[in-house]
C-alpha cells in the first residue's frame, strides 16, 4: 500500500475549495431520470449526458474529483476519447463506484444490504489501470418506527470497512458513504440520533479493519429532518446539528468530509453547507466539502431533456452549481448568487 499516494489523493480531492461530482448512478437510477422528463433511456442517451457533464468548461476549476459509473469509464467522448480521459485533461480526478446496489437484507424486513465484495479486489485493479484513483462505495439505512436495527447498521458498517481496506490496497482512495435516507417523517433529531450511532460504528469497523484515516474521504448525510417531516429545521440548525455530529464520531484523521446531498433542493444544499464553513470552519480538523448527485446536476438535466441544442446551456448550469457549492465552501455563498451567477473566487481560494 503507497500511503503517501493515497494521502496526496484524498488531499487534491479536497484542495482549491474544489468538490466532487457524483454522476455515478447506475443504470436503473439514470433511466428513471431519464423516463421523467422524457429522455431516451438508451446506452447512447447516457453516453451523451456524461459527455456533456464531463466536457464542461472550466468545470476542473470547481471541481476536484469525479465519480463514475462502471458503463461510463468504458465509454468514450463522440470524438473516441476515453471518457477518463477526458476527466484527466479537464484537471480532474477520476473515480468509480464499485459497490453493486444495496439489496434486502434478510431477515430485517425494510432494511437493505449493499452488495458488492465478492470479486472486488479483481474489480479495483481493472479499475485502477482503467485511471480511477479513488472509488465509492453506499450503505443505505433508513429510519421508520422500528428501524434502522443493530443488525443493519453493524452489517453495512463491516461492509464499508472490509471494501475501504481493499481500496487502499488497491490504490484507490475509498469514498465511505453511510447515508441515512431522508425519506420519512422523521424529525432532525432522530436523523442525528441515527447518524451518530451509525458514524461510530463505521469508524469502530473502519478502525478493526485496519483503514488508514488520513487516505480516505467520509461521505455523510447532513443531520436533518425528514422530507415528510412538517417540522424543517433553519439553515443554522441543520448545520449545528450535523457539526455537533459529526464532532462526536469523525476522528481529526480524516482529511476531509465530502457531503451527499440526499434529495435537498440544490440551493438548500448549497446554504446548508455554507453555514457550516461559514459558522465553524476555523475550529474543525476535516475540510468540509461536497460529492453531490442531484443537487449539482438535477437543473443541467432538466435543461437538456436530452437536446443537442441545449447542451451549452446545461453546462452553464451545472458550471454555476458547482461554483455555488465552491463559494459555500469558503462561507462566501449567498442566495443571491441563484439569480446573478456566481464568480468562481479563484483568485481569493486557498
Ligand atoms: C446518495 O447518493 C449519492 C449522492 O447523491 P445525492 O447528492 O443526489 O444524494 C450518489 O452518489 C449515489 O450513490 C449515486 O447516484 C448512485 O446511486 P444508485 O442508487 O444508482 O446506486
Amino acid at each position: 500500500m503507497n500511503s503517501q499516494a493515497l494521502m496526496d489523493t484524498a488531499k487534491a480531492l479536497a484542495a482549491g475549495g474544489k468538490g466532487i461530482l457524483a454522476m455515478d448512478e447506475s443504470n436503473p437510477t439514470c433511466n428513471s431520470r431519464f423516463r421523467k422528463l422524457g429522455i431516451p433511456e438508451t446506452v447512447e442517451a447516457r453516453r451523451a449526458y456524461r459527455e456533456l457533464l464531463l466536457t464542461t468548461p472550466c468545470l476542473g476549476d470547481c471541481i476536484s474529483g469525479v465519480i463514475l459509473f462502471d458503463e461510463t469509464i468504458r465509454q468514450t467522448r463522440k470524438d473516441g476519447t476515453p471518457l477518463g480521459e477526458v476527466v484527466i485533461d479537464a484537471a480532474m480526478i477520476p473515480g468509480i463506484k464499485v459497490d453493486l446496489g444495496a439489496k434486502d437484507l434478510a431477515g430485517y424486513p425494510g432494511e437493505k444490504i449493499t452488495e458488492g465484495l465478492d470479486g472486488l479486489r479483481g474489480r479495483l485493479a481493472e479499475y485502477f489501470l482503467l485511471g480511477a484513483r479513488f472509488a465509492k462505495w453506499r450503505a443505505v439505512i433508513k429510519i421508520g418506527e422500528s428501524i434502522p436495527s443493530r443488525g443493519c447498521i453493524e452489517a453495512n458498517a463491516q461492509a464499508l470497512a472490509r471494501y475501504a481496506a481493499l481500496c487502499q490496497e488497491a490504490g484507490l482512495v475509498p469514498i465511505v458513504e453511510p447515508e441515512v435516507l431522508m425519506d420519512g417523517d422523521h424529525t432532525m433529531g432522530r436523523c442525528g440520533e441515527v447518524t451518530e450511532v451509525a458514524l461510530r460504528t463505521v469508524f469502530a469497523e473502519l478502525s478493526a479493519q485496519r483503514v488508514m484515516l488520513e487516505g480516505m474521504v467520509l461521505k455523510p448525510n447532513m443531520v436533518i429532518a425528514g422530507l415528510a417531516c412538517s417540522a424543517q429545521n433553519p439553515v443554522e440548525e441543520v448545520a449545528s446539528a450535523t457539526m455537533q455530529c459529526l464532532r462526536r464520531t469523525v476522528p481529526a484523521a480524516v482529511p476531509v468530509i465530502a457531503f451527499l446531498s440526499g434529495g435537498q433542493l440544490a440551493s438548500d444544499a448549497s446554504a446548508h453547507l455554507n453555514a457550516m464553513n461559514e459558522g465553524y470552519k476555523s475550529q474543525l480538523p476535516w475540510a468540509l466539502s461536497f460529492s453531490f448527485a442531484r443537487a449539482l446536476q438535477q437543473s443541467a438535466l432538466e435543461i437538456w431533456r436530452g437536446y443537442d441544442t441545449q447542451v451549452f446551456l446545461a453546462q452553464q448550469a451545472l458550471h454555476h452549481r458547482a461554483a455555488c457549492n465552491q463559494a459555500a465552501r469558503r462561507g462566501a455563498y449567498t442566495p443571491e448568487m441563484e439569480m446573478m451567477g456566481v464568480r468562481t473566487g479563484k483568485e481569493e481560494d486557498q
